[in-house]
């Protein structure tokens, strides 16, 4: 029985030897190493090559080597009744809350500002505005980290989930209407939302209308989410006044893409957080273990729902 772990876009090298050294019993493959494909039993994968699934007849399980699993549910040699797990440990949830902390504050507190004054040598102290109330779509593994840190700092936080779950001392909305006052009273509206049927285009000109003027929208959710001519327009309106945006629609972002040079629009290469490879070597062992004992493997998704 062996491990395959496929993610052609990513340097395994720590990873692979991290697992060799937690577990070395197991027998580990990469891309690289697949000639042998019929006892491979489990699957750890991250934007997979097409086609790939359908060489591995004897998989138990499957697993995304990030938090999100929405590229291997769109696959359609996946078969149906497979279980399909995702790695969202607290490293790369600690590391999502980190990065949208200093989004937010870098933007509140105005650091572009402070560099332009040294530029021009120039000394005066920037007096903060009132903290900013910060909008959370999403409050599962990611969103849920990422209230506590800016809870800690005493940033108003307020958040949106399908079911209205999250945590308890969370001011939580739900429901169409519960997302349109959500979206009214957010100067931050960070959007943290597994792709799904139903969260695709929630970005959109309808949503944008609710917005505060001047607020700003991150989307590290994934970039099928925004609709991206509908931000172009509502960024002339000045709702939002400008969008900060680490996921796109197609990555790496088209070198003509018009969010490149755009005023209001700032851009990261999808990299708010990244699978930490010693804290991913444990999540697949411990993972492999569970379907080695018959049971889920970790971060178990439901397929119906769609995360
Ligand atoms: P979880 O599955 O733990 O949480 C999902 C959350 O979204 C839950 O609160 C869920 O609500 C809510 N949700 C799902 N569908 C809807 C809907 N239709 N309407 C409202 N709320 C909805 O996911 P994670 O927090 O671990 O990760 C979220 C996403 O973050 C990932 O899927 C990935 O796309 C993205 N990500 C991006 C990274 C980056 O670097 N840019 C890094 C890591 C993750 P409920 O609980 O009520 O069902
Ligand atoms: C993830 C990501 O889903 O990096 O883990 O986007």
């Amino acid at each position: 029985m062996a491990v395959l772990i496929a993610a052609p876009d990513r340097d395994l090298s720590v990873l692979l030897a991290r697992i060799g050294e937690l577990a070395p019993e197991l027998d580990i493959r990469s891309l690289e190493q697949l000639s042998e494909t019929t006892d491979i039993d489990f699957a750890v994968v991250w934007k997979h090559p097409a086609g790939l699934l359908r060489q591995l007849p004897g998989l138990k399980a499957i697993s995304s080597l990030g938090a999100g699993a929405e590229h291997l549910l769109t696959d359609p040699e996946l078969p149906p009744d497979l279980p399909v797990g995702r790695l969202a440990g607290a490293r790369l949830a600690a590391d999502m809350a980190a990065w949208l902390v200093a989004r937010v504050i870098g933007h509140w507190r105005r650091f572009d500002q402070l560099r332009v004054q040294q530029n021009e040598r120039r000394w005066q102290p920037l007096t903060p505005q009132s903290p900013p109330v910060v909008g959370l779509l999403g409050l599962g593994v990611m969103g849920t980290r990422t209230f506590q840190a800016f809870r800690s700092l005493d940033i108003p936080v307020a958040g949106y989930s399908r079911t209205g779950r999250g945590p308890d001392d969370l001011d939580i909305h739900f429901g169409p209407d519960g997302l349109k006052t959500l979206v009214s009273r957010s100067d931050y509206l960070i959007c943290l939302l597994p792709l799904t049927q139903h969260t695709r285009g929630i970005l959109n000109a309808e949503l944008f209308k609710h917005m505060k003027t001047g607020s700003v929208l991150i989307n590290v959710g994934r970039g099928e989410q925004l609709v991206e001519p509908d931000l172009i327009d509502a960024l002339k309106t000045g709702r939002p006044g400008e969008a900060i945006l680490d996921v796109f629609s197609t990555e790496p972002l088209p070198a003509d893409h018009p969010f490149w040079n755009h005023p209001q629009i700032h851009i990261s290469p999808h990299c708010a957080s990244i699978t930490h490879p010693r804290e991913a070597a444990e999540l697949i062992v411990a993972s492999y273990r569970r379907v080695q004992a018959g049971k889920p493997p970790l971060g178990l998704v439901d397929r119906t729902r769609g995360y």
